[in-house]
């Protein structure tokens, strides 16, 4: 009996011990995890900040399409896959962005922008790679296409 009484006073004891070496094991890591969430703050800031900032300068500048009296310029414009071209009316009328297939516009649909007011600006993002052509439904011989690589 007294032997009996031994052995489980020090399984009671390796219990405790190995219950504190958790507990403070947990205490330890405690410290590290503020520490991780301290840094990923700091890199998220400066990339959002650095690459946010370039793609939009980038991405307006050189995927715009202006539309005047004359049409389009550039009146083919090559992107890469993603990327969005925006068309803005330079002119005092209004002109239209629709898909090809005058006048029933079915090559690309999402292309059928319809239509952009004097001053007025839209977008199109460009998922897939492909060569789409449209035109200004107001004046269907004004033309211009879109390349995505
Ligand atoms: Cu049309």
């Amino acid at each position: 009996m007294p032997k009996n009484v031994v052995i489980a006073t020090v399984v009671i004891v390796v219990l405790v011990l190995a219950g504190w070496y958790f507990i403070g094991s947990k205490k330890y890591s405690t410290p590290q995890a503020p520490a991780k969430v301290s840094q990923t703050p700091a890199p998220v800031a400066a990339s959002p900040t650095s690459s946010a900032t370039d793609g939009a300068i980038v991405t307006e500048d050189k995927n715009a399409v202006q539309i005047s009296s004359s049409g389009f310029s550039p009146k083919s414009i090559a992107i890469k896959v993603g990327e969005t071209v925006t068309w803005m009316n330079n002119d005092n009328t209004n002109h239209t962005v629709y898909s090809a297939g005058h006048p029933t516009h079915l090559t690309y649909p999402p292309l059928n922008l319809g239509t952009i007011k004097p001053g007025r600006q839209v977008s199109l993002e460009f998922p897939k790679a492909g060569t789409y052509q449209y035109h200004d439904h107001l004046n269907p011989s004004l033309t211009g296409s879109v390349t995505v690589k």
